[in-house]
């Protein structure tokens, strides 16, 4: 049993699979399968407004199509106290844009986000976190599946847990695919502040379609920020085919005191031309799968000292750009 609401002030119309207000005192809200594929909905939200107190979400099957833009969410608006999301099947489908969230908007206390799968698809932009948009307090992200697709260039951002975790809040362990053209894959948030912590996350650009323009990915194993005392996890950044992939084990600015994971950047045969912006000799490693080159002495013949790093030139079509770096050593690579 759904319920509707028509006049919330940011989505206008809202339907809630359980309560449109508060569940609390140790409630489980229901399993429901929400399909909403004819549009006139602003929001769909699995559970209900507010999960505080010992409440906790059920395990929905939410779809939402709309011929603007839609935003799904797995358990509520907000999760506080001691409160746990349920484990959600998310799909959002936006004309213009489309949004999912897994567990709630805000996450905070002791709020624990479920393992979420979630896909997104919009023709001007999808977006997705599989947890929260803000994380604070002793928040834990759960384990969460996030891809989708942007038909027409617009962009898809897909986030492990949240846009920003702060306080003591951490990531779970994700997997993240990325599009055949722009994709932004982060593994936990895009701001990690205070003693906020990332989860370990493997995140896979797709192959290029060669039908479509240059595809390009820009992956951060943990957030594009780190902030404070952050720290990361150790993250999994697996290149795709063709294309151009920007690669960031940790994220792309951190603070002196904030510190990064130990990551694996993994590439193919034909992996197009790519950058790895932030490797650290002798804790992260880049592993080669099924490629011509076979040890680090066949390797090594391939290494160009350039103003940027080390650029290690497979064919005119195929490279790793290692940024920052002036010298690479035997054990930064795993040969398969
Ligand atoms: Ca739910
Ligand atoms: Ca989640
Ligand atoms: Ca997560
Ligand atoms: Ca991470």
């Amino acid at each position: 049993m759904t319920v509707i609401i028509n006049d919330d002030p940011i989505f206008g119309t809202v339907e809630f699979g359980d309560d449109s207000g508060t569940l609390a005192d140790r409630t489980r809200a229901g399993d429901q399968t929400i399909h909403e594929l004819e549009g006139g909905f602003g929001a769909l939200v699995g559970d209900a407004r507010t999960l505080a107190e010992g409440a906790s979400g059920g395990d929905d099957d939410i779809l939402g199509q709309n011929e603007s833009a839609v935003t799904v969410v797995g358990d509520a608006f907000d999760m506080l106290g001691k409160t746990r999301g349920g484990d959600d099947i998310l799909s959002a489908r936006g004309t213009f844009e489309a949004k999912a969230v897994g567990d709630a908007l805000t996450m905070s206390d002791r709020a624990v986000g479920g393992n979420d799968d979630i896909r997104v698809a919009g023709d001007f932009g999808a977006i997705a976190y599989g947890d929260a948009v803000s994380m604070t307090g002793r928040t834990r992200g759960g384990d969460d599946h996030l891809g989708g697709v942007t038909p027409f260039h617009g962009g898809m951002e897909l986030y492990g847990d949240a846009d920003t975790m702060s306080g003591r809040a951490g990531g779970g362990d994700d997997t993240i695919m990325g599009d055949d053209l722009f994709s932004r894959l982060v593994g936990d948030a895009k701001t990690l502040s205070d003693n906020a912590r990332g989860g370990n996350d493997v995140l896979i650009a797709k192959d290029q379609n060669p039908t479509f323009f240059p595809a390009i990915t820009e992956m951060y194993g943990d957030g594009l920020t780190l902030e404070g005392q952050a720290r990361g996890g150790n993250d999994r950044l697996v290149s795709g085919q063709g294309e151009t992939d920007r690669m960031w084990g940790d994220a792309a600015a951190m603070s002196d005191q904030a510190r990064g994971g130990a990551d694996r950047f993994v590439f193919g045969a034909e992996n197009g031309k790519d950058t790895i912006e932030d490797f650290q000799t002798s804790r992260d490693r880049i592993e080669l799968h099924d490629t011509d080159v076979h040890n680090f002495r066949e390797l090594s013949a391939l290494f160009e000292q350039t103003a940027d790093g080390v650029l290690i030139q497979f064919d005119a079509d195929n490279s790793i750009l290692v940024k920052g770096v002036s010298e690479l050593h035997r054990g930064d690579f795993l040969f398969t």
